[in-house]
């Protein structure tokens, strides 16, 4: 089976960068691909995007050097089973608040007897060979979104599920419930303290940290921080803010005007 480099970078303790993607486009996934990034996710819950787009998005990642992954909508076995059907070698997967999410979370991305994944890999056998069901278990990887008070309360617990292969923070969810505020970046006392309590926990499980970024000069600041998994942003805001820099120097500004794109 086609081996998922993502795990080998974490081993090897080598940063990943991650693209992400909810533009619900094959064409706009291809050159995200092509661009540098470890791995290109698929931003189901956030994102623009039905699960038709979903596969010739996994399909335009799948023929670049990044890895595919998808962030699912909700804790759903379902449409966990089938983005792995589809060729996600990962699935990222939010709201995790309880141990017992996490696990039925790592079950739906496990085949029997570690888990109860559906047999069925349809498109995964094409991308990752015919020997995929035999390595499934070990090659994809599973990142449980802490983006909860409930979930930092539980957060020992949950990095304890066998099988999980470590958390990604949604700053924005987790400062919202922790501040009252949305901000990736957010300097709040509480959220600071919760993001440092993530890395902590993390070293002391050997689980892989990874955070969303709104930049990548906070991607670099996370990963100088101890974070192992970052994205620079998504494919919204780096649209939004390559196009507000080129209408700038068009105009002769020296500074791009502020708009908004992205979250
Ligand atoms: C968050 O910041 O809450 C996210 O889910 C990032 O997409
Ligand atoms: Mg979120």
């Amino acid at each position: 089976m086609r081996k998922n480099p993502l795990k080998a970078a974490f081993r090897e303790q080598q940063p990943i960068i991650n693209g992400w993607l909810a533009i619900p486009s094959g064409y706009s996934a291809e050159i995200a691909g092509h661009q540098g990034y470890d791995s290109v996710t698929v931003d189901m819950q956030h994102g623009m995007i039905d699960f038709a787009s979903a596969l010739s998005m996994l399909q335009a990642i799948s023929a670049t050097p990044a890895t595919p992954l998808a962030r699912v909508n909700t804790n759903d076995p379902a449409q966990i089973m089938r983005l792995l059907d589809a060729g996600a070698w990962g699935i990222i997967c939010p709201m995790i608040s309880t141990a017992g999410q996490a696990q039925q979370f790592v079950s739906a991305c496990r085949y029997p007897p570690l888990g109860n994944r559906s047999f069925g890999p349809a498109r995964a056998l094409l991308y990752g060979g015919k020997d995929y069901p035999q390595y499934a278990n070990e090659e994809i990887l599973t990142l449980a979104m802490i983006e909860t008070r409930e979930g930092l309360d539980n957060l020992d617990a949950i990095l304890d599920t066998n099988g999980l292969d470590g958390v990604f923070i949604g700053p924005n969810d987790l400062s919202l419930t922790l501040t009252g505020s949305a901000s990736a970046e957010s300097q709040h006392p509480e959220m600071l303290a919760a993001v440092e309590r993530v890395l902590d926990r993390c070293r002391a499980h050997n689980k892989l940290a990874g955070i969303f970024c709104t930049s990548g000069q906070a991607a670099a600041n996370r990963l100088a921080q101890g974070f192992h998994f970052v994205t620079p942003a998504n494919d919204v805001m780096q649209l939004g803010s390559a196009a507000r820099t080129a209408i700038a120097a068009a105009r002769g500004e020296t500074a791009p005007a502020t708009g908004t794109s992205g979250y």
